[in-house]
Protein backbone atom coordinates (compact mmCIF):
# COMPACT_ATOMS: atom_id res chain seq x y z
CA UNK A 1 0.00 0.00 0.00
CA UNK A 2 1.46 3.64 -1.12
CA UNK A 3 1.89 5.37 2.02
CA UNK A 4 -0.16 8.35 2.58
CA UNK A 5 1.59 12.35 2.60
CA UNK A 6 1.08 14.03 6.07
CA UNK A 7 -0.62 16.99 5.95
CA UNK A 8 -1.54 19.90 9.08
CA UNK A 9 -4.93 21.25 8.91
CA UNK A 10 -4.42 24.43 11.00
CA UNK A 11 -7.99 25.24 11.25
CA UNK A 12 -11.59 24.43 10.74
CA UNK A 13 -11.84 26.38 7.42
CA UNK A 14 -14.35 24.19 5.48
CA UNK A 15 -15.19 21.10 6.65
CA UNK A 16 -16.02 19.66 3.06
CA UNK A 17 -12.85 20.26 2.07
CA UNK A 18 -11.10 19.53 4.98
CA UNK A 19 -13.29 15.53 4.97
CA UNK A 20 -11.95 15.36 1.58
CA UNK A 21 -8.49 16.31 2.42
CA UNK A 22 -8.83 13.27 5.42
CA UNK A 23 -9.50 11.09 2.07
CA UNK A 24 -6.13 11.71 0.37
CA UNK A 25 -3.78 12.54 3.45
CA UNK A 26 -2.69 11.45 6.39
CA UNK A 27 -4.08 14.39 8.33
CA UNK A 28 -3.76 16.13 11.27
CA UNK A 29 -6.15 18.52 12.78
CA UNK A 30 -4.12 20.87 14.64
CA UNK A 31 -7.03 23.07 15.92
CA UNK A 32 -8.29 19.78 18.15
CA UNK A 33 -5.40 19.58 20.01
CA UNK A 34 -4.27 21.28 23.38
CA UNK A 35 -0.95 23.57 23.25
CA UNK A 36 0.83 20.39 25.07
CA UNK A 37 -0.41 18.47 22.45
CA UNK A 38 0.32 20.38 19.46
CA UNK A 39 3.95 20.72 20.43
CA UNK A 40 4.17 17.15 20.61
CA UNK A 41 2.83 16.76 17.68
CA UNK A 42 4.75 19.32 15.52
CA UNK A 43 7.96 17.44 17.05
CA UNK A 44 6.74 14.00 15.50
CA UNK A 45 6.20 15.45 12.08
CA UNK A 46 9.67 16.99 11.90
CA UNK A 47 11.23 15.81 8.57
CA UNK A 48 8.37 14.47 7.20
CA UNK A 49 5.57 16.90 6.61
CA UNK A 50 6.31 19.49 4.16
CA UNK A 51 2.57 20.96 4.21
CA UNK A 52 -0.23 22.38 5.99
CA UNK A 53 -4.28 23.84 4.84
CA UNK A 54 -5.00 26.87 6.61
CA UNK A 55 -7.85 29.23 6.77
CA UNK A 56 -6.35 32.05 4.97
CA UNK A 57 -7.62 34.69 7.06
CA UNK A 58 -6.34 32.97 10.52
CA UNK A 59 -3.45 30.18 10.78
CA UNK A 60 -1.90 29.02 14.00
CA UNK A 61 1.69 30.43 14.93
CA UNK A 62 2.49 27.11 15.86
CA UNK A 63 2.90 26.52 12.24
CA UNK A 64 6.30 28.52 11.56
CA UNK A 65 7.98 26.33 14.00
CA UNK A 66 7.65 23.32 11.85
CA UNK A 67 10.94 23.69 9.76
CA UNK A 68 10.29 21.04 7.49
CA UNK A 69 7.02 22.74 6.65
CA UNK A 70 7.38 24.07 2.97
CA UNK A 71 4.00 25.31 1.62
CA UNK A 72 0.78 26.62 3.05
CA UNK A 73 -2.06 25.74 1.25
CA UNK A 74 -4.80 28.38 2.55
CA UNK A 75 -8.35 28.51 2.08
CA UNK A 76 -9.69 32.16 1.22
CA UNK A 77 -8.32 34.98 -1.11
CA UNK A 78 -7.09 37.67 2.17
CA UNK A 79 -3.72 36.09 3.09
CA UNK A 80 -3.86 38.61 6.05
CA UNK A 81 -3.65 35.67 8.42
CA UNK A 82 -0.26 35.10 7.10
CA UNK A 83 2.74 36.20 8.94
CA UNK A 84 5.20 36.86 6.14
CA UNK A 85 7.81 37.75 7.80
CA UNK A 86 7.72 34.43 9.24
CA UNK A 87 7.08 32.19 5.82
CA UNK A 88 10.22 34.19 3.91
CA UNK A 89 12.33 33.60 7.10
CA UNK A 90 11.32 29.56 7.06
CA UNK A 91 11.16 29.59 3.14
CA UNK A 92 7.27 28.55 3.16
CA UNK A 93 5.26 29.46 0.32
CA UNK A 94 1.79 30.39 0.11
CA UNK A 95 -1.07 29.99 -1.88
CA UNK A 96 -4.51 31.09 -1.91
CA UNK A 97 -8.11 30.96 -3.89
CA UNK A 98 -7.93 34.07 -6.48
CA UNK A 99 -10.51 34.54 -9.06
CA UNK A 100 -13.31 31.53 -8.07
CA UNK A 101 -15.06 34.24 -5.24
CA UNK A 102 -15.13 37.44 -7.39
CA UNK A 103 -18.38 36.99 -8.11
CA UNK A 104 -19.93 35.98 -4.74
CA UNK A 105 -18.67 39.04 -3.00
CA UNK A 106 -19.28 41.40 -6.26
CA UNK A 107 -22.78 40.28 -5.82
CA UNK A 108 -22.68 41.03 -1.75
CA UNK A 109 -21.26 44.03 -3.01
CA UNK A 110 -24.15 45.06 -4.88
CA UNK A 111 -26.19 44.06 -2.65
CA UNK A 112 -25.06 45.75 0.20
CA UNK A 113 -25.25 49.02 -2.17
CA UNK A 114 -28.85 49.00 -2.61
CA UNK A 115 -30.01 47.57 0.46
CA UNK A 116 -28.41 51.02 1.71
CA UNK A 117 -29.67 53.29 -0.63
CA UNK A 118 -33.42 51.85 -0.62
CA UNK A 119 -33.35 51.38 2.77
CA UNK A 120 -34.34 47.64 2.76
CA UNK A 121 -33.90 46.84 6.23
CA UNK A 122 -35.61 49.81 7.73
CA UNK A 123 -38.26 48.72 5.22
CA UNK A 124 -38.30 45.81 6.84
CA UNK A 125 -39.18 46.82 9.71
CA UNK A 126 -41.73 49.08 8.39
CA UNK A 127 -43.30 46.62 7.06
CA UNK A 128 -43.16 43.85 10.49
CA UNK A 129 -43.94 46.08 12.70
CA UNK A 130 -46.71 47.09 11.23
CA UNK A 131 -45.96 51.14 10.49
CA UNK A 132 -47.08 50.81 7.07
CA UNK A 133 -50.52 51.75 7.10
CA UNK A 134 -49.60 54.71 9.26
CA UNK A 135 -47.81 57.03 6.94
CA UNK A 136 -45.16 57.02 4.42
CA UNK A 137 -41.43 55.72 5.19
CA UNK A 138 -38.41 58.00 4.36
CA UNK A 139 -37.69 57.80 0.24
CA UNK A 140 -34.25 56.45 -0.38
CA UNK A 141 -31.51 57.34 -2.58
CA UNK A 142 -31.72 56.50 -6.67
CA UNK A 143 -28.49 54.70 -7.81
CA UNK A 144 -28.36 55.95 -11.48
CA UNK A 145 -26.15 58.64 -12.72
CA UNK A 146 -24.46 58.73 -8.81
CA UNK A 147 -20.64 58.13 -8.61
CA UNK A 148 -19.57 54.46 -6.86
CA UNK A 149 -15.55 54.52 -5.45
CA UNK A 150 -14.13 51.46 -5.49
CA UNK A 151 -11.04 51.33 -3.28
CA UNK A 152 -9.23 48.04 -4.75
CA UNK A 153 -9.83 47.61 -8.60
CA UNK A 154 -8.60 44.45 -8.57
CA UNK A 155 -10.08 41.45 -9.06
CA UNK A 156 -13.07 41.13 -7.12
CA UNK A 157 -13.15 45.27 -7.45
CA UNK A 158 -13.47 44.83 -11.52
CA UNK A 159 -16.88 42.74 -11.06
CA UNK A 160 -18.19 45.24 -9.14
CA UNK A 161 -17.82 48.06 -11.53
CA UNK A 162 -18.93 45.22 -14.10
CA UNK A 163 -22.18 44.70 -12.35
CA UNK A 164 -22.47 48.83 -11.33
CA UNK A 165 -22.45 50.02 -14.75
CA UNK A 166 -25.71 47.54 -15.25
CA UNK A 167 -27.21 49.94 -12.20
CA UNK A 168 -26.13 52.83 -14.50
CA UNK A 169 -23.41 54.24 -11.75
CA UNK A 170 -20.56 56.30 -13.09
CA UNK A 171 -17.08 54.10 -11.77
CA UNK A 172 -14.16 55.52 -10.32
CA UNK A 173 -11.24 53.83 -8.39
CA UNK A 174 -8.35 54.22 -5.95
CA UNK A 175 -5.25 51.92 -6.17
CA UNK A 176 -1.74 52.36 -5.25
CA UNK A 177 -1.11 52.76 -9.43
CA UNK A 178 -3.55 53.94 -12.28
CA UNK A 179 -4.86 50.80 -14.50
CA UNK A 180 -5.36 50.71 -17.89
CA UNK A 181 -8.75 51.62 -17.86
CA UNK A 182 -11.17 54.26 -18.71
CA UNK A 183 -12.23 55.14 -15.17
CA UNK A 184 -11.40 58.08 -13.38
CA UNK A 185 -8.63 57.56 -10.87
CA UNK A 186 -8.02 58.92 -7.94
CA UNK A 187 -4.65 59.13 -6.24
CA UNK A 188 -5.86 58.94 -2.63
CA UNK A 189 -8.73 57.47 -0.70
CA UNK A 190 -10.00 61.04 0.49
CA UNK A 191 -9.96 62.05 -3.06
CA UNK A 192 -11.83 59.50 -4.35
CA UNK A 193 -14.59 59.59 -1.03
CA UNK A 194 -14.66 63.39 -2.28
CA UNK A 195 -15.55 62.51 -6.24
CA UNK A 196 -17.99 59.82 -5.03
CA UNK A 197 -21.46 59.05 -3.60
CA UNK A 198 -20.64 55.86 -2.61
CA UNK A 199 -17.51 53.73 -1.72
CA UNK A 200 -16.96 50.40 -1.64
CA UNK A 201 -13.92 48.89 0.05
CA UNK A 202 -12.31 45.72 -1.86
CA UNK A 203 -8.38 46.32 -0.72
CA UNK A 204 -6.58 43.65 1.13
CA UNK A 205 -6.23 44.01 5.08
CA UNK A 206 -2.89 43.65 6.85
CA UNK A 207 -0.39 46.31 7.90
CA UNK A 208 -0.55 48.19 4.58
CA UNK A 209 -4.22 49.13 4.79
CA UNK A 210 -4.73 49.50 8.49
CA UNK A 211 -7.37 52.13 9.71
CA UNK A 212 -6.87 53.84 6.21
CA UNK A 213 -10.41 54.66 6.83
CA UNK A 214 -10.46 56.90 8.84
CA UNK A 215 -12.26 60.39 10.02
CA UNK A 216 -11.26 62.65 7.51
CA UNK A 217 -12.24 59.98 4.93
CA UNK A 218 -15.82 59.75 6.41
CA UNK A 219 -15.58 63.68 6.27
CA UNK A 220 -14.54 63.61 2.51
CA UNK A 221 -17.21 61.02 1.90
CA UNK A 222 -19.91 64.03 3.16
CA UNK A 223 -23.50 63.79 4.67
CA UNK A 224 -25.24 61.68 1.61
CA UNK A 225 -22.64 59.25 0.95
CA UNK A 226 -22.27 55.28 1.56
CA UNK A 227 -20.11 53.55 2.77
CA UNK A 228 -19.63 50.05 1.49
CA UNK A 229 -17.10 47.26 3.22
CA UNK A 230 -16.31 43.98 1.46
CA UNK A 231 -12.55 44.00 1.96
CA UNK A 232 -11.30 43.58 5.29
CA UNK A 233 -13.01 45.56 8.60
CA UNK A 234 -9.13 45.86 9.91
CA UNK A 235 -8.58 48.61 7.08
CA UNK A 236 -11.48 51.10 8.80
CA UNK A 237 -11.15 53.05 11.88
CA UNK A 238 -14.47 51.86 13.35
CA UNK A 239 -14.97 54.22 15.98
CA UNK A 240 -14.66 56.89 13.29
CA UNK A 241 -16.91 55.03 11.57
CA UNK A 242 -19.31 54.88 14.31
CA UNK A 243 -18.84 58.63 15.01
CA UNK A 244 -19.44 59.96 11.34
CA UNK A 245 -22.71 57.81 11.34
CA UNK A 246 -23.95 59.08 14.61
CA UNK A 247 -23.19 62.67 13.98
CA UNK A 248 -24.83 62.41 10.42
CA UNK A 249 -21.76 63.37 8.78
CA UNK A 250 -22.54 60.18 5.97
CA UNK A 251 -25.53 58.54 4.96
CA UNK A 252 -25.56 55.19 5.29
CA UNK A 253 -23.17 51.60 5.82
CA UNK A 254 -23.43 48.69 4.58
CA UNK A 255 -20.73 45.79 6.07
CA UNK A 256 -19.36 42.48 5.56
CA UNK A 257 -16.57 42.48 7.34
CA UNK A 258 -15.27 43.99 10.78
CA UNK A 259 -12.36 44.83 13.01
CA UNK A 260 -12.90 41.53 15.57
CA UNK A 261 -14.96 39.58 13.95
CA UNK A 262 -17.22 38.05 14.98
CA UNK A 263 -17.95 41.24 17.35
CA UNK A 264 -19.98 43.86 16.16
CA UNK A 265 -20.25 47.43 17.76
CA UNK A 266 -23.34 47.66 19.52
CA UNK A 267 -23.65 50.96 18.35
CA UNK A 268 -23.70 49.80 14.62
CA UNK A 269 -26.20 47.04 16.03
CA UNK A 270 -28.45 49.92 16.92
CA UNK A 271 -28.47 52.19 13.47
CA UNK A 272 -31.39 51.13 11.48
CA UNK A 273 -28.92 53.08 8.39
CA UNK A 274 -26.66 50.44 8.86
CA UNK A 275 -26.95 46.96 7.29
CA UNK A 276 -25.04 44.72 8.86
CA UNK A 277 -23.53 40.76 7.00
CA UNK A 278 -21.85 37.79 8.89
CA UNK A 279 -18.89 37.59 6.41
CA UNK A 280 -20.67 36.02 3.91
CA UNK A 281 -18.97 36.87 0.87
CA UNK A 282 -17.69 34.09 -0.32
CA UNK A 283 -20.44 31.90 1.16
CA UNK A 284 -22.07 30.12 -1.74
CA UNK A 285 -21.81 26.41 -1.85
CA UNK A 286 -20.79 26.58 -5.16
CA UNK A 287 -17.75 29.12 -4.13
CA UNK A 288 -16.75 27.76 -1.13
CA UNK A 289 -16.51 24.43 -3.12
CA UNK A 290 -14.59 25.64 -5.95
CA UNK A 291 -12.30 27.68 -2.99
CA UNK A 292 -11.76 23.75 -1.48
CA UNK A 293 -10.79 22.22 -5.02
CA UNK A 294 -8.25 25.00 -5.58
CA UNK A 295 -6.76 24.64 -1.78
CA UNK A 296 -6.74 20.53 -2.83
CA UNK A 297 -5.36 21.45 -6.76
CA UNK A 298 -2.46 23.71 -5.18
CA UNK A 299 -1.75 20.76 -2.73
CA UNK A 300 -1.82 18.00 -5.60
CA UNK A 301 0.42 19.90 -7.67
CA UNK A 302 2.90 20.39 -5.07
CA UNK A 303 3.21 17.11 -4.01
CA UNK A 304 3.23 15.76 -7.61
CA UNK A 305 6.19 17.90 -8.98
CA UNK A 306 6.67 20.83 -6.31
CA UNK A 307 4.86 23.03 -8.95
CA UNK A 308 1.91 25.64 -7.31
CA UNK A 309 -1.57 26.49 -9.21
CA UNK A 310 -1.93 29.55 -7.08
CA UNK A 311 0.62 30.92 -5.40
CA UNK A 312 0.74 34.06 -3.37
CA UNK A 313 3.76 36.61 -3.40
CA UNK A 314 3.77 39.36 -0.97
CA UNK A 315 4.78 42.86 -1.56
P1 LIG B 1 -6.68 41.88 -5.77
O1 LIG B 1 -7.09 41.37 -7.10
O2 LIG B 1 -5.26 41.72 -5.35
O3 LIG B 1 -7.10 43.40 -5.70
C1 LIG B 1 -6.67 44.27 -4.69
C2 LIG B 1 -6.62 45.68 -5.26
O4 LIG B 1 -6.27 46.57 -4.20
C3 LIG B 1 -5.60 45.85 -6.35
O5 LIG B 1 -6.21 46.51 -7.41
C4 LIG B 1 -4.49 46.70 -5.74
O6 LIG B 1 -3.97 47.59 -6.72
C5 LIG B 1 -5.22 47.44 -4.62
N1 LIG B 1 -4.36 47.65 -3.44
C6 LIG B 1 -3.67 46.71 -2.77
N2 LIG B 1 -3.04 47.27 -1.71
C7 LIG B 1 -3.35 48.59 -1.73
C8 LIG B 1 -3.03 49.68 -0.89
N3 LIG B 1 -2.21 49.54 0.17
N4 LIG B 1 -3.54 50.89 -1.19
C9 LIG B 1 -4.34 51.06 -2.26
N5 LIG B 1 -4.69 50.05 -3.10
C10 LIG B 1 -4.21 48.82 -2.84
O7 LIG B 1 -7.53 41.20 -4.60
P2 LIG B 1 -9.01 40.60 -4.69
O8 LIG B 1 -8.92 39.18 -5.09
O9 LIG B 1 -9.86 41.54 -5.46
O10 LIG B 1 -9.40 40.62 -3.13
C11 LIG B 1 -9.40 41.83 -2.43
C12 LIG B 1 -9.71 41.61 -0.97
O11 LIG B 1 -11.08 41.35 -0.77
C13 LIG B 1 -9.04 40.41 -0.30
O12 LIG B 1 -7.69 40.65 -0.01
C14 LIG B 1 -9.88 40.24 0.94
O13 LIG B 1 -9.38 41.04 1.99
C15 LIG B 1 -11.25 40.76 0.50
N6 LIG B 1 -12.22 39.65 0.41
C16 LIG B 1 -13.33 39.68 1.19
C17 LIG B 1 -14.26 38.67 1.09
C18 LIG B 1 -15.49 38.66 1.92
O14 LIG B 1 -15.99 37.59 2.18
N7 LIG B 1 -16.01 39.81 2.31
C19 LIG B 1 -14.04 37.60 0.22
C20 LIG B 1 -12.90 37.61 -0.55
C21 LIG B 1 -12.01 38.65 -0.46
P3 LIG B 1 -2.46 48.16 -6.60
O15 LIG B 1 -1.58 46.96 -6.50
O16 LIG B 1 -2.26 48.97 -7.83
O17 LIG B 1 -2.45 49.00 -5.38
C1 LIG C 1 -13.31 33.93 3.67
C2 LIG C 1 -12.50 35.91 2.59
O1 LIG C 1 -12.49 32.95 3.17
O2 LIG C 1 -11.33 34.90 0.81
C3 LIG C 1 -11.34 35.79 1.67
O3 LIG C 1 -10.43 36.61 1.80
O4 LIG C 1 -12.61 36.81 3.35
C4 LIG C 1 -13.57 34.90 2.58
O5 LIG C 1 -13.75 34.25 1.38
C5 LIG C 1 -14.57 33.39 4.14
O6 LIG C 1 -15.24 34.41 4.80
C6 LIG C 1 -14.46 32.22 5.05
O7 LIG C 1 -14.95 32.51 6.29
Amino acid sequence: MQTRHPLIIANNFHPPTIEALDAIYDTVHLWTLNEDQKRATLASLEGRCIAAASASWATDPLLYTLDSLELISCFGVGVDGIDFAATKRCNIKVTNTPSVLDDAVADIAIGLIIACARRFVAADAFVREGKWPKGPLPLGKSLAGKTLGIAGLGRIGQEVADRAKGFKLNIAYHNRKPKDCDYAYFQTLNELAHASDIVVNVLPGGPATFKLFDASFFESLGAEGIFINVGRGQSVDEAALVTALQDKRIAAAGLDVYAQEPSVPAELVAMDNVVLLPHIGSATGETRAAMGNLVKANLASYFEDRTLVSEFFAD
